[in-house]
């Protein structure tokens, strides 16, 4: 049975925050979205074309507020939390905006944004109907920061075993080789010195690095402050490394009690303020996945995104709720897993890519659902970067996506200059997801990294129109019923 993630003391500060937002807005009802992705999934981007969406009255059919009438508006409005600096949606879209358009950058620390949506509710009849408000509050986080949630339910012997397993897998031979060395050079039991526990968490630190380059897209090594250390770069709480438990009782002065105390510290300073400031009290979640980045790197990146999806969202609150818990506990009743940058392939793949993201997250849906919660899976684009078109050779007909490569992507002895646009054919999803994990069957498979569209349409008030895919229908599954 897995120790839960918050003490009792988080859980009343959890229950008392609730109460504070309950009463903070007793007018205004609140929806707090989780944006749940690993590094590069696609968070910032979302976030900013789903902002961007409904502040410019974007193109979203698919929500039913917008198509029925009674859509009245949005605006962005205060941040209800003083000390969480403000998501810069504006920086975000200008970079999108520009000549050429670049993505944001990699975020490096957490932000929030509230924006405010008007509507006229469905339970009035017309000639009654009332405007009513509804507010929507995003975090936006760096990814590899989610990595730590699981953190919360091991002790430092349960991760280190982990995490030393895992360093020994064949397929980590390469990265994990100079961690492993200097590990075995280490005696645990010997007292504690500052320079030993330096050099093991550097080296370990070099190890998470090199399993994060893109060919390997590993995804599941916590801690993530290693790679993101912020302020607290170089302080004891984020200079630690697994080791083997020792045999025998643990010294207090011995380095394995040092390390020990380290990562308890890194759990009570980092990682537990983290999960209680802002995924305990979330309503509704989406879950964004690269499945195609872990595609192109292998059946060991699917099957290591499939174990960090289930650990991480075993850390969260999911179920029912009821008017109570509501008040209190406050549970995530509904989950959409979404197959991010699903503009890289063809529609007509779209259906496959959605029973592998099924694939990589049965577990932890089923586990969710089982709770009372609902979920969906769905393949999108925030901001679609590419066309479609038909290729005829040699009497063949393929399916091909149009798009400018980013500058430095590779293919086949190509490398791009972020210029030249091509037609590419990405290869084929199985029929059967299985064989994704199966490093008998490989796939081939070639995604490259598109740069953001240019030339973007103007709406009837000069707005730009950012295209998408469903995003629209996203939106209608994680609000559309708070807008009824
Ligand atoms: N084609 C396409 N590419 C996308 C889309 N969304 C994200 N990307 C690509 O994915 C990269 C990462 O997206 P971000 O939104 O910055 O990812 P993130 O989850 O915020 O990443 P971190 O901040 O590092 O945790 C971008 O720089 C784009 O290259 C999309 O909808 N379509
Ligand atoms: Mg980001």
């Amino acid at each position: 049975m897995p120790k839960p993630p918050t003490t009792i003391t988080d859980e009343l500060g959890i229950a008392l925050a609730n109460l504070a937002d309950a009463a903070g807005a007793p007018f205004t009802p609140t929806l707090r979205l989780g944006v749940t992705g690993l590094s590069r999934a696609g968070k910032t981007v979302f976030i900013t074309a789903l902002v961007h969406a409904l502040l410019a009255g974007g193109r979203l059919p698919g929500l039913s507020a917008l198509t029925e009438g009674r859509f009245i508006g949005a605006r962005l409005a205060e941040s209800p939390d003083a000390g969480i600096p403000r998501f810069a949606y504006e920086q975000h879209l200008k970079s999108l905006e520009g000549t050429p358009p670049t993505w944001p950058e990699s975020t490096r620390r957490i932000s929030q944004l509230r924006v405010e949506l008007r509507y006229q509710s469905r339970r009035w009849s017309s000639s009654l109907r009332q405007t009513s408000t509804l507010n929507l509050d995003i975090v936006d986080y760096p990814g590899e920061w989610l990595l730590d949630l699981p953190l919360l339910s091991q002790s430092f012997a349960e991760w280190s075993t982990g995490a030393i397993a895992r360093a020994s897998l064949p397929h980590a031979a390469n990265e994990a080789a100079p961690f492993l060395a200097a590990l075995a050079a280490t005696d645990s039991s010997a007292e504690a010195t500052d320079a030993d526990a330096e050099r093991l968490a550097s080296a370990f630190t070099q190890y998470l690095r090199a399993s994060r380059e893109d060919g390997r897209a590993l995804s599941t090594l916590p801690p993530g402050r290693f790679l993101l250390p912020g302020e607290m770069e170089g302080s004891p709480a984020l200079t630690f490394a697994p080791l083997p438990p020792p045999g025998g009782g643990v010294r207090h002065q011995s380095l394995y009690a040092m390390l020990e105390r380290r990562y308890e510290a890194y759990k009570g300073l980092v990682v537990r303020p983290f999960f209680r400031d802002h995924f305990a009290r979330l309503d509704r979640q989406i879950v964004l996945v690269d499945t195609l980045r872990a595609l192109n790197a292998g059946p060991a990146a699917v099957s290591d995104l499939e174990t960090a999806l289930t650990e991480i969202l075993a850390a969260f609150r999911q179920g029912r709720n009821n008017p109570i818990s509501k008040l209190l506990v406050r549970r995530i009743d509904r989950i959409l897993f979404a197959a991010t940058k699903s503009d890289h392939i063809h529609s007509s793949s779209h259906d496959r890519l959605e029973a592998v993201m099924n694939r990589l997250v049965a577990k932890a849906g089923k586990r969710a659902r089982f709770a009372g919660a609902e979920t969906r899976s769905m393949a999108i684009a925030a901001i679609r970067a590419t066309r479609e078109s038909i290729i005829s050779e040699a009497g063949e007909r393929h399916e091909v996506i149009v798009g400018t490569p980013e500058a430095g992507q590779r293919l086949e002895g190509t490398t791009y200059d972020g210029r030249t646009e091509v037609a590419l054919f990405p290869g084929e999803l199985p029929a059967d997801p299985g064989q994704l994990l199966d490093a008998g069957r490989p796939v081939a498979l070639n995604f490259l990294r598109f740069a953001p569209p240019e030339r973007l349409e103007r709406n009837a008030e000069g707005q730009l129109v950012l295209p998408h895919v469903r995003l629209d229908r996203a939106l209608e599954y994680l609000i559309g019923d708070r807008l009824r």
